[in-house]
């Protein structure tokens, strides 16, 4: 800003302004230093979403529209500090999926990538071109950029889970498609489970034959909790406790190791009962579940108590403390896949 300027150089530059503005140009000097501030300053804020209220709101939308009428039926968490936007933070979104027994959602593919993290309710599925993941607690499902998904629920209760989308980072770069198959579900190209017995146990289809169906660079979308639950475990029985993360793992993409979306990341994490992390912060915007447990997070200024399936946001470079009263599990998905790849990605212990 150069509000420093004597009186006259400011009214002159003000008619220059005033001039030029109708030929869309503009001058940097008034904007310079919110463009380029030294260090960031998210409009995010902290926030916890209390799943219990969320849950309340969520099966009142089940009783007045139907999943095939919503398309999705879903409520979105948006950030108390970007309302608006359909964004958790900056460049990620999240919402609450309902999908009620014998409910369908269509099948339909988009540019945006998306994974789901299941908050309760079993035996329902999500089709990924053509091949079911069925879903239970704490499941992680993917869904790659341009895979047809339909998801389907032929339990006798309801199922939720929680979709993590990179809508914002797209927008950023206006690249949205989308279409929808003619079909309400997409025919089966495999059976349930196919990919994960495979790629999930360290192996592939032999390249080049008749079964190699999914994409080479991305082919596995199901990351049970079963197995990273008991990966958990065995670290904690196992390996030294680190004091900024606790005992915590990365899921990663077989194929090259890497994040299991190209923009987002998501690992695991356990806090032993009566442990609290060191203060950490990192550029990533972050979005976190309890999976089990209770405690604390201190999110920057804000103290948040967590108790079993709440969500809560920790915006880009705010510190964050967790304090576990019983030995506190949680998931998180973020924006560290992208901020890698663009060389933006930092991280700050104390
Ligand atoms: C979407 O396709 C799903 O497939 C869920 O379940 C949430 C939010 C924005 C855009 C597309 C789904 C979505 C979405």
């Amino acid at each position: 800003m150069t509000t420093h300027l004597p009186n006259d150089q400011r009214s002159q530059l003000e008619d220059l302004y005033r001039e030029m503005d109708p030929s869309a140009l503009t001058p940097l000097w008034e904007v310079l230093a919110a463009l380029v501030k030294p260090e960031p300053r998210p409009q995010a804020i902290a926030h916890r979403w209390s799943y219990d209220e969320a849950r309340g709101y969520l099966m009142r939308a089940g009783d007045l529209i139907s999943a095939e009428q919503a398309e999705r039926r879903v409520l979105v968490l948006e950030n108390p500090g970007i309302r608006g936007q359909s964004a958790i933070t900056g460049s990620l979104y999240a919402g609450l999926q309902l999908i009620l027994p014998g409910e369908i959602a269509p099948c339909h593919r988009h540019t945006q990538c998306a994974l789901r993290f299941v908050m309760e309710g079993s035996g329902a599925y999500t089709t990924v071109d053509g091949e079911k993941a069925v879903m239970n607690p704490f499941d992680l499902v993917l869904t790659p950029n341009w895979q047809w998904h339909d998801h389907g629920n032929p339990s006798d209760k309801p199922m939720i889970w929680l979709d993590g989308l990179d809508i914002p980072t797209v927008r950023i770069f206006d690249t949205t498609f989308s279409e929808r198959l003619d079909d309400k579900v997409h025919p089966e190209t495999a059976p349930a489970g196919a990919t994960l017995a495979t790629y999930g146990g360290n192996l592939r289809p032999f390249r080049g034959s008749a079964a190699d169906r999914r994409p080479a660079e991305r082919p596995l979308f199901h990351y049970p909790y079963v197995q990273w639950r008991q990966a958990l475990t065995v670290m904690a029985q196992s390996a030294a406790i680190d004091p900024h993360l606790g005992h915590a793992l990365e899921f990663t993409n077989p194929a090259d190791g890497g994040p299991v979306l190209p923009t987002i990341s998501a690992h695991v994490r356990l806090i032993p009962a009566g442990f609290e992390t060191r203060p950490r912060r990192a550029t990533d915007g972050a979005v976190f579940v309890v999976c089990e447990g209770r405690g604390r997070a201190r999110i920057g200024d804000t103290e948040v108590e967590l108790r079993e399936r709440d969500v809560f946001v920790v915006p880009c470079w705010q510190s964050l403390v967790l304090q576990a009263d019983e030995d506190l599990v949680l998931f998180a998905y973020s924006d560290k896949a992208s901020q890698q790849k663009l060389g933006l990605y930092k991280e700050e212990s104390q």
